[in-house]
């Protein structure tokens, strides 16, 4: 390759590493491992540049490592059930199956081209009856465990599509695709028992040290702990079987100013009024239309049904407090009932201001008088005017701290610490996903599967003509026999959430054919993941639910105990960025270009001006997107995987820009031409090789580091810096030869085909992929040195060349051993010798 041309030097490449078969990877006892992954992607068909950037940072490790003395394992698969390929399937008809078969297909041939170092012999699909069958009987372990349970539960219906939607997907009250009214309704559902994981899982977030602080600052927050009161008022005039009504506040420092109790319109207590009272019955079903989400009722305004009951305060029990049912109180939190203390709570004053309910300050601003209401943080010093310690000024936190004492020590309820994080629902009604293996039987109830009969298979013959789960409607596969009594029974139709599917699959790739949903040997050699690489979308359920998964694979003796926190190591990459180019049409509408299609600022084709708008996300409705695949075909794979680590720090967004391409494209054709240049020269050494030799090693120490520290862009500003530095350089063949194959080495985890081009072709020892990583000598990092006049009996009669932070005894010894001085001395010792640090020596003969 005379010229740089990367389109017949990459997939050459490619292919050498192939035979060689590089990129398995082994388990190897006699050498230390290292697991990389990038979340894994979703088939939807095409790749895009955020792949590229997710990937080509996952395989810049890789490589590193790889070179580092690890072995690796860098494995790559899909994500493949899920709502996309059956909404294909119902819009353009075609079965969910073929669709994401041949969507993983085109992806993969679009992956390929980017010469990734992964082991392509551990992928698989989670639609691949072999993974969702390990993935069944990993929860018939979590069933026998008590890990996995069904309870009723209020669900958001889409009474059209007929299924259960997730809070995201009810925009307004309305389902997202078919846009009818959403029901609230009560199914019986399949629940992960992650609750009860809560605090650890909020406590282990401590230990993820080489996690982003944002991320276990969003996990934190999602799993919500809070440390409040737990009591019970005693009722007046309630149904029998009703005399206490069980509240949690964290807010107990406020219960003198409690004005009423709320109850959720779920409560048993309301339920049982519901029965005999028809305006409760509708005050009720009218609360149960809103959606279920806590942002939908936080939303929603304040509602209020007065029950007439009463209950008496605990602090005196003349005091009596109404009950109200109020729509935003929440059945599945705390105890699904409150007290409102409407002075210091927004929205209990929302409610006080409406239904004409006392407002009483408990405590106040030290400066000024109080607007109610008053909610300051609660680390912000107050004066208690009704407060529990005889402390008047002092902040929320101390004073909720007296008020949980003084209560406990009256025997008013109990100190509790309690969470946000719910059990996580999986039942799906849907076909397109892992079909859970349990069997409906009339005599026996819930019947696992045997596990020999794993996996209960999807059927292929399903018709998405109809709304509704085909698997309802599909009388061969739901009806079976009871696998415990044999009598008529009906398969489990529900699916599960499809992120089940990808709260495990880094175990699996430890061992992707196990006959089981692990292989101990394997788990134990590979996990932990030491770095998982992603986006920040993905920063709470999917983290989260592959936390609970890895306890709970614990639990059931799949992975080892090392591996409760399954990633070591979590970067979370920024995105790629482009401009977006508008115009408008004759109703002044919004019409995007794609950037191939605009040039000097103009539309190619009509010559019209278009209007920038600055980078944002690339996003396919704004058409500000770049397809890989063309810039692979116009640049190479090495120009895009150099230009998308060099811009900016892997962190942060990156702006795609044409010119940007183009500067990588060039400086790649310029080392190729340095290189070329440099083989063949026949310069014979100087007095700057030295100089280049040191420039060398300071560049194997930076790029080494900042590859360690995920600072991929300076790494690559390092390696443009040597370039300038051999380029200028008047050295030898030989040490710029050198020079040349190290730099191969360096750029290798980023431009890979280069790399080996540029090694082969200044004969490097087989290809680089395979050369150990170079060392950087510390004795040539010392750049500081610094040259001190040696004075003999005053006179000034040698110098000394020395590292700037020499210890004095090492400066003597040199100084000893200098030509002159030795000659002067004549073999005795010196008078005396004095290091002047930084200055001069004196000797003293
Ligand atoms: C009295 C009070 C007075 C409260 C006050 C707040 C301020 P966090 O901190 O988010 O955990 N609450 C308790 N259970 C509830 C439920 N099931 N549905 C809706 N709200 C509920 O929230 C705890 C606070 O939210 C509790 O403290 C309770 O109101 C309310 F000045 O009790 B508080
Ligand atoms: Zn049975």
């Amino acid at each position: 390759m005379s010229r740089y041309d990367p389109s017949t030097s990459e997939a050459k490449w490619q292919a050498a590493w192939a035979e060689a078969d590089v990129f398995t990877a082994r388990h190897d006892p006699a050498r230390p491992k290292y697991y990389v992954l990038e979340m894994f992607p979703y088939p939807s068909g095409r790749i895009h540049m955020g792949h590229v950037r997710n990937y080509t940072m996952g395989d810049v490790v890789a490589r590193y490592k790889s070179s580092s003395g690890f072995s690796v394992l860098h494995p790559m698969g899909w994500d493949a059930f899920g709502m996309p390929a059956e909404n294909a399937a119902m819009e353009r008809g075609g079965h969910p199956k073929e669709w994401t078969y041949s969507n993983i297909a085109d992806m993969k041939a679009q992956m390929k081209p980017l010469g990734l170092s992964i082991d392509w012999s551990r992928e698989f699909a989670t639609c691949d009856p072999e993974y969702y069958g390990q993935q069944q009987a990993l929860f018939l372990d979590m069933l026998e465990a008590g890990l996995v349970y069904r309870k009723s539960a209020q669900v958001n219906w889409d009474p059209v599509d007929m299924t259960v939607l997730a809070n995201e997907q009810v925009i307004d009250g309305r389902g997202w695709r078919s846009g009818a009214l959403v029901e609230r309704r009560e199914l019986t559902q399949w629940f992960f028992r992650i609750s009860d994981f809560a605090g650890e899982l909020s406590q282990a977030l401590d230990g993820l040290e080489k996690w982003p602080e944002k991320v276990r600052l969003m996990q934190r927050n999602w799993i919500g702990e809070s440390k409040g009161l737990r009591f019970a008022f005693s009722t007046v005039d309630a149904p029998e079987g009703h005399d206490r009504i069980e509240v949690y506040t964290t807010r107990p420092d406020t219960l003198m100013g409690a004005s009423f109790a709320a109850i959720s319109p779920d409560h048993p207590l309301a339920k049982a009024l519901e029965r005999h009272d028809p305006d409760v019955a509708a005050f009720v079903e009218d609360c149960r239309r809103t959606g279920t989400s806590e942002e939908a009722l936080e939303k929603a305004e304040k509602k209020g049904f007065d029950t007439g009951i009463r209950v008496r305060h605990p602090f005196d029990t003349s005091w009596e407090l109404p009950v109200y049912i109020a729509n935003f109180v929440l059945m599945d939190y705390g105890s699904g009932a409150i007290f409102g203390c409407p002075a210091h709570d927004a929205r209990d004053f929302e409610f006080a201001t409406k239904y004409g309910l006392p407002i009483e300050p408990v405590f106040e601003p030290l400066d000024a008088a109080a607007e109610l209401p008053f909610v300051p943080p609660k680390s912000e010093p107050v004066r208690y005017i009704r407060g529990f310690s005889g402390d008047e000024v002092q902040t929320g936190e101390a004073a909720v701290a007296a008020a949980v004492a003084f209560c406990e020590s009256n025997g008013v309820g109990q100190g509790v610490t309690n969470y946000r994080l719910r059990d996580w629902g999986l039942s799906r009604q849907r076909y397109w996903g892992c079909p859970i293996p349990v069997v409906h039987c009339a005599a026996c109830g819930v019947v696992p599967e045997r596990k020999e009969n794993l996996p209960v298979r999807l059927p292929d013959d399903v018709t998405f003509d109809q709304p509704g789960n085909p698997l309802d409607r599909h009388p061969t596969w739901r009806d079976v026999s009871c696998p415990s009594c044999g009598s008529p029974a009906r398969r489990e139709t529900d699916t599960m959430d499809t992120f089940v599917d990808s709260s495990w699959y880094y175990a699996r790739f430890t061992a992707p054919h196990a006959p089981t949903p692990t292989d101990k040997a394997e788990a134990d050699y590979w996990m932990n993941v030491d770095q998982y690489i992603g986006g920040i979308e993905h920063a709470i359920l999917h983290l989260l639910y592959s936390r609970f998964f890895a306890r709970a694979m614990n639990i059931t003796g799949h992975l080892p105990a090392k591996a409760a926190e399954p990633f070591d190591a979590l970067f979370t990459q920024g995105m790629v960025t482009h401009e977006i180019y508008m115009t408008r049409d004759e109703r002044d509408r919004p019409v995007y270009h794609l950037p191939e299609e605009v040039e000097n600022g103009r539309v190619k084709t009509t010559g019209e001006a278009v209007h920038i708008i600055p980078s944002a996300k690339m996003s396919k409705s704004k058409k500000n997107v770049v397809d890989p695949l063309s810039i692979i075909a116009e640049f190479g794979a090495d120009t895009a995987r150099w230009f998308i680590l060099s811009d900016s720090p892997p962190e942060r967004d990156v702006e795609w820009t044409a010119a940007g391409a183009e500067a990588a494209f060039k400086h790649l054709s310029r080392v190729w031409r340095l290189a070329v240049e440099t083989a063949s020269s026949e310069a014979a050494p100087t007095a700057e090789d030295e100089a280049l030799i040191r420039a060398t090693h300071r560049a194997i120490d930076e790029v080494t580091r900042t590859i360690d520290g995920f600072a991929f862009n300076k790494a690559v500003a390092k390696l443009y810096e040597l370039t300038n530095t051999l380029a200028r350089s008047t050295a030898g063949a030989e040490t710029k030869r050198q020079t040349m194959r190290v730099m191969a080495q360096l750029m290798s985890p980023m431009v890979p085909h280069l790399a080996e081009e540029v090694w082969t072709l200044l004969d490097g020892e087989g290809m680089v992929v395979s050369a150990p990583w170079p060392k950087a000598d510390p004795a040539l990092l010392v750049e500081d040195s610094m040259t001190l006049p040696i004075q003999i009996n005053g006179k000034r009669r040698s110098e000394i060349t020395v590292p700037r932070d020499m210890p004095q005894s090492e400066v003597e010894k040199l100084v000893l051993s200098d030509e002159t001085v030795v000659k002067v001395l004549g073999g005795a010792a010196p008078k005396k010798l004095i290091v002047v640090p930084g200055r001069i020596v004196n000797v003293v003969a």
